[in-house]
């Protein structure tokens, strides 16, 4: 399997976040998570570690609003521009607002107000490198969307010689599901998984399914409205999880999208079955629907010895996911998402990509 990687989003490396309660404590989206996740990776058989190619900006302001985009490109700048002491400490802090924005018909002139307008939560602090560290990111994303997109419309039963290339590994971070279009939050700044499905509808119809234990929040605002990109979602019921406030069974999708969005809201110590009672729902609806490709935001946070989550899937639970999601036969590009447990982080992605080697 193809996997599409860089070094750069080792620039965005905050060295806090700020959790319930209002603790500094030292920023869970690590590099390190990268690290393991590599280390696993390389002892898998078939594994090719790719660079990816830049596309530029038009594919990320095919999903982003460009007020957004230049917010992000210059925040840093800005906030040394505001604060100069923060030059000095620029290692131990980080542009974090006070203020978020609850109505947004107006966007404010100085960078804390628009900090507060394009930040979601305390969990997005903005570093120096940090923008370069997400458009790196959504690379990778685009590089592993562009792999797949050999394979769209010769399916692998047509009698071609050579192995079309059904599946390819985005190895993004920072991740992207809870990044809308105008907003970042929970760790994400661009929408990698949104930004390649996008990429992907050129050639016909996308589904993005996500099994990030966290609702998409992000991903569910850029396609509420579309029926060209069937959204759905398993996660942690919101009514006792962050994002909080999208993700509920009811939200549906509007308009011309009214049936394209699904959300599969899961109690607290949700086991390996009744996870897959709702993953095999989801995928029926996949076949429903006939997408051209498939685009999977992957969270390892699902996994019972997960710090942020409280499911109970097992490794083999893990496993069973990219079996089922697999027998799909769709070209797929998989995105990584969160999962916070180092440890075990690069296992589990590896017994999830099993399921995709063939
Ligand atoms: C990102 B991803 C809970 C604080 C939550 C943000 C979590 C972001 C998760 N006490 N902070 O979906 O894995
Ligand atoms: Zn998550």
């Amino acid at each position: 399997m193809k996997i599409f990687y860089s070094e750069t989003h080792r620039l965005h490396d905050p060295a806090f976040e700020v959790f319930d309660g209002g603790q500094r404590v030292p920023y869970l989206e690590s590099p390190e998570r990268m690290e393991r996740i590599l280390k696993a990776i390389r002892k898998m058989d078939g594994a090719e570690i790719l660079a990816p190619r830049d596309f530029g900006l038009d594919p990320l302001r095919a999903v982003h609003s460009d007020a957004y985009l230049a917010f992000l490109a210059s925040a840093w700048t800005e906030w040394l521009a505001a604060t100069p002491e923060t030059a000095a400490a620029s290692d131990k802090t980080a542009l974090l607002p006070a203020t978020f924005a609850a109505k947004r018909d107006q966007m404010p002139e100085t960078i804390l107000g628009k900090a507060g307008f394009f930040l979601l939560d305390l969990s997005v602090p903005v570093v120096e490198g940090t923008y370069a560290a997400a458009l790196s990111s959504a690379n990778c994303a685009l590089s592993a969307a562009e792999f797949i997109s050999e394979s769209i419309n010769h399916p692998p039963s047509s009698n071609s010689s050579f192995r079309l290339p059904l599946s390819a590994f985005g190895l993004c971070r920072p991740p992207g599901h809870h990044a809308g279009r105008e907003i970042a939050g929970g760790y994400c700044f661009l929408n990698n998984a949104a930004i390649a499905a996008q990429w992907l509808t050129r050639f016909g119809r996308v589904a993005i399914l996500d099994v990030d234990y966290h609702a998409c929040n992000g991903t569910q605002d850029i396609f509420y409205n579309r029926r060209d990109v069937l959204t759905i979602s398993i996660h942690a019921d919101p009514s006792f999880e962050y994002p909080y406030y999208a993700g509920y069974a009811q939200e549906a999708g509007e308009g011309e999208g009214l049936g394209f969005h699904h959300n599969f809201p899961l109690p607290a110590g949700t086991n390996n079955a009744a996870y897959l009672v709702a993953l095999d729902q989801a995928i029926a609806l996949i076949k429903d629907y006939g997408p051209q490709s498939l685009v999977i935001s992957l969270g390892m946070d699902t996994y019972g010895g997960d710090p942020l989550g409280a499911f109970k899937l097992t490794r083999e639970g893990i496993g069973e996911i990219g079996h089922h999601i697999a027998a799909l036969n769709l070209p797929t590009a998989i995105i990584i998402e969160g999962g916070y447990n180092t440890d075990e982080l690069g296992k589990n992605v590896v017994e999830i990509l099993r399921g995709f080697q063939r």
